[in-house]
């Protein structure tokens, strides 16, 4: 019973305090025009705006940077519908294939990015390796390949995880790349060694 008192006192005593904090606060009018200039919105959602503003940069920076930042796996297609399935090793610096063939249909590349930065797979059609048209990164430039010649991608997803992309593919030669430039180190994974040939029949 006396602890219970006690409790009782204890947070009328906080809420006291809490009060008294808010009001003190209030009065100094300059530190509450700062935390309203800060957020852009009332104190009140403070938590509530950090949350979603963090959410929205990171998503912006990502389309901004060409994929080279996304990796949360986003799959391309639906990998059941796949009528044949082509495993890839994504790592510093290769891409591996475990075959270098398959049949014209709806091929699904299930990848595996084993390696520590984030990568990507994409798909140019009918551009040899020497012949890809590249920006001043040594990146493929992807607006300069001919019509066409863009297959599709998967964007770029974190280390150690796993992703997919179907595509349906007529026979012809492919030219398989992890077209991610990392700015902070200058990095073209393209030029690191991040391509490959792929034929399909
Ligand atoms: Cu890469």
């Amino acid at each position: 019973m006396s602890k219970r008192l006690i409790l009782v006192g204890a947070i009328a005593v906080l809420s006291f305090g809490a009060v008294g904090a808010a009001c003190s606060d209030d009065d100094d009018g300059a530190s509450v025009r700062e935390v309203g200039d800060g957020s852009g919105t009332g104190s009140g959602s403070a938590t509530g705006s950090a949350t979603g503003s963090a959410t929205g940069s990171a998503s912006g920076s990502a389309s901004a940077t060409g994929s080279a930042i996304a990796e949360e796996c986003q799959p391309v297609g639906d990998l059941s519908t796949a009528s044949t399935r082509v495993n890839v090793t994504l790592d510093e610096w290769v891409i591996e294939p475990d075959t270098t063939t398959a049949p014209a249909g709806q091929i699904g590349f299930v990848l595996d990015n084993s390696g520590e930065d984030p990568h990507e797979l994409v798909i140019v059609k009918g551009v040899a390796p020497a012949d890809l048209p590249l920006d001043e990164h040594g990146s493929v430039d992807e607006e300069q390949l001919p019509e066409g010649a863009l297959i599709g991608e998967v964007e770029a997803f974190a280390a150690g995880t796993t992703c997919n992309g179907v595509f349906d593919l007529d026979p012809g030669e492919y030219t398989l790349i992890c077209n991610v430039f990392e700015e902070s180190e200058d990095e073209s994974h393209l030029k690191e060694g991040m391509v490959t040939t792929f034929t399909v029949t």
